[in-house]
C-alpha cells in the first residue's frame, strides 16, 4: 500500500469509526464479536503499532532489570517525610517525563526549549503542536509532521460528546465551578469506555493497554468539546460551539469552539497545551490518575479524579489564584506601583497567613522553565501589556521576600504565575476558567502514563500507613 493509499484508508477508517462512535449499539456488537483490536489499529495505525513494539521492548527491559536489581535498596524514609507529604520518597515509576529540581521538566529527555524547537508545528506556526508531545511521551520519539497530523485527525474524529453529557452540561447551574463541571462531565463520559466493557467481557490482562489507549484517544478528543461547552454556557450565553473541522489541529478546533479567531491566540494555546501536559508522576493530578487507574478504573474515571486534585488552590487552581492576587493588587495600588508598595502588599499577604500564588514548588528549585517559555512568548507578542509588566515586577520583588521568610524552599515562580496574563491579553478574562485549560493539557501526560501503567502491568497501589503511636514504637520513641 502506498503512503497516500494508507492515508486515504486511515481517513476512511476514522470516518467509519466516528460513525460507530455515535452508534454504540453497533460498536457493542462489534466488540462482542472481538473485532475491536482490528478496528483500533486502523484508526491510528502508526501510533498504535509503534506502541505495540515499544511496549514489548520495554516490558523485556523492565523484567530483566527487576530480575537482577529488584531487591536493591534505593532510599530510606524518615519520620518527617511520612508527615511531610512524602517529599523526596522515590516510590513511583513514570516514563513520560522527569522533573529535575534545577533543570526543570524534560519529556522523554527533551527540555521545553528542545520541544519547542523539534516538535512539528502548524503550517506557518512557531509553537509546537500538543499532538506531538503526546506522541513523544507515549513512544519516546519525536514524531514527523505526518504522524502528528494522523493524531489530529483521530482526535477530530472522536470529538463528539454523548448526548447525555451535553444535556448534563447544559443543565449545570452557573455557580458550579468550571472545574467541577469539567470533572463531572468527564466522569459521565465513561458510558463510552471500551476498557470497562472489555474488562466486563473478561479480556486478557495483557491487552488492557490497548483498550486504555483507545479510551484515552477518545477522551482527549472530547476534552476541548467539553471545555468549550462549559465556556460557552457560562460566559457566552450557551451559544453554539460549532462543528469540528477534521483538517484542523486539536488546538485550532479548541480555540474556534471557544469562539476565538485570533491565530496568535491559537498559537498561544498550542504552547500552553504542550507545556502544561506533564510534570512527572508525583504531583497531585498525575499521582491521582495513576492511583485511581491502579484499581483498574477506566481512563474517564481515573482522569476525572485527577481533575478534582488539579482543582485545588495549591495545585492547578493556582493559575486562577494568581489572577485573583493580581486583580486585588491592581484594585489596591493601580496597575503601576512602586517596588516598595508591591513589597508591602506581598508582606501583608504573607502576614495574613496566605501564600503568594504562583510561587514555590515541591520539587523545583529554580524558575520553572514553563514560566520562562510563557515569558518569552509575552516578550515577543505583548511586551508592552501593562499586566505583563506587573507580572515581571512581581518576578523581581517576590523571590527575595520569600527567601527572607526563611522557610520557603523555592522562592521562584512556577508555571501558574504567568499563564493567566497571556490569556487576559487575548481577551479570555474569565479567571475561574483557567484551570480547565490546564486540565485539557494535563490529560496528555497523565493518560500517556496510564496507558504505560497498564502496559507494564503495574498492580493496585497500596502503600502502608501508620498511626502516630505505631511510628513512635517503630523508631523506639515509646
Ligand atoms: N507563599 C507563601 N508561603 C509559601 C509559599 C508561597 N508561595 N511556598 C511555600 N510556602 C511556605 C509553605 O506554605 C510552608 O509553610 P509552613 O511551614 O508554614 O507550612 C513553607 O513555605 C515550606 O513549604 P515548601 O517546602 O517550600 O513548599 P511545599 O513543597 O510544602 O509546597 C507549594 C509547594 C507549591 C504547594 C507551595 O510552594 C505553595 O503553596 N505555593 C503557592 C501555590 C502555588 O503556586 N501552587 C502551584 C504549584 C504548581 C502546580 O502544581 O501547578
Amino acid at each position: 500500500m502506498s503512503l497516500l493509499e494508507k492515508r486515504r484508508f486511515s481517513h476512511f477508517a476514522s470516518k467509519c469509526f466516528a460513525r460507530f462512535d455515535r452508534k454504540l449499539s453497533i460498536l457493542g456488537f462489534l466488540f462482542s464479536i472481538s473485532s475491536f483490536p482490528l478496528l483500533v489499529c486502523v484508526c491510528v495505525q502508526d501510533l498504535k503499532s509503534i506502541m505495540k513494539e515499544k511496549i514489548a521492548q520495554h516490558q523485556k527491559k523492565v523484567k530483566e532489570f527487576r530480575s537482577v536489581y529488584g531487591s536493591k535498596t534505593i532510599g530510606e524514609t524518615t519520620v518527617d517525610q511520612v508527615y511531610g507529604g512524602m517529599r523526596g520518597i522515590k516510590a513511583l515509576v513514570t516514563e513520560t517525563s522527569n522533573l529535575d529540581p534545577e533543570e526543570g521538566i524534560t519529556f522523554r529527555g527533551y527540555s521545553i526549549p528542545q520541544c519547542r524547537k523539534l516538535l512539528p508545528k502548524a503550517e506557518g506556526g512557531e509553537e509546537p503542536l500538543p499532538e506531538g508531545i503526546f506522541w513523544l511521551m507515549l513512544t519516546g520519539d519525536v514524531p514527523t509532521s505526518e504522524q502528528v497530523k494522523s493524531v489530529s485527525k483521530a482526535w477530530a474524529a472522536h470529538a463528539d460528546l454523548p448526548s447525555h453529557v451535553v444535556t448534563m452540561l447544559n443543565n449545570f447551574p452557573s455557580h458550579l465551578h468550571p472545574m467541577s463541571q469539567f470533572s463531572a462531565a468527564i466522569t459521565a463520559c465513561n458510558t463510552e469506555s471500551v476498557f470497562a466493557k472489555a474488562y466486563a467481557d473478561g479480556v486478557h490482562k495483557t491487552t488492557y493497554w490497548e483498550y486504555m489507549f483507545e479510551d484515552s484517544m477518545r477522551l482527549i478528543a472530547k476534552l476541548p468539546t467539553i471545555a468549550a461547552t462549559i465556556y460557552r454556557n457560562l460566559y457566552r450565553d450557551g451559544s453554539s460551539i460549532g462543528a469540528i473541522d477534521s483538517n484542523k489541529d486539536w488546538s485550532a478546533n479548541f480555540t474556534s469552539m471557544l469562539g476565538y479567531n485570533d491565530p496568535k491566540f491559537t498559537e498561544l494555546m498550542r504552547l500552553y497545551l504542550t507545556i502544561h501536559s506533564d510534570h512527572e508522576g508525583g504531583n497531585v493530578s498525575a499521582h491521582t490518575v495513576h492511583l485511581v487507574g491502579s484499581a483498574l478504573s477506566d481512563p474517564y474515571l481515573s482522569f476525572a479524579a485527577g481533575m478534582n486534585g488539579l482543582a485545588g488552590p495549591l495545585h492547578g487552581l493556582a493559575n486562577q489564584e494568581v489572577l485573583v492576587f493580581i486583580t486585588k493588587l491592581i484594585n489596591e495600588l493601580g496597575s503601576e506601583c512602586s517596588d516598595e508598595q508591591l513589597k508591602d502588599f506581598v508582606w501583608k499577604t504573607l502576614k495574613s497567613g496566605q501564600v503568594v500564588p504562583g510561587y514555590g514548588h515541591a520539587v523545583l528549585r529554580k524558575t520553572d522553565p514553563r514560566y520562562i517559555a510563557q515569558r518569552e512568548f509575552a516578550l515577543k507578542h505583548l511586551p508592552d501589556f501593562p499586566m505583563f509588566k506587573l507580572v515581571s515586577q512581581i518576578y523581581k520583588v517576590v523571590p527575595p521576600i520569600l527567601l527572607e521568610t526563611g522557610k520557603v524552599k523555592n522562592p521562584w515562580p512556577n508555571v501558574d504565575a504567568h499563564s493567566g496574563v497571556l490569556l487576559q491579553y487575548y481577551g479570555m478574562k474569565e479567571m475561574s476558567y483557567y484551570t480547565v485549560l490546564f486540565g485539557v493539557s494535563r490529560a496528555l501526560g497523565v493518560l500517556a502514563s496510564l496507558i504505560w501503567d497498564r502496559a507494564l502491568g503495574l498492580p493496585i497501589e497500596r502503600p502502608k500507613s501508620m498511626t502516630t503511636e505505631g511510628l513512635m514504637k517503630l523508631v523506639g520513641a515509646i
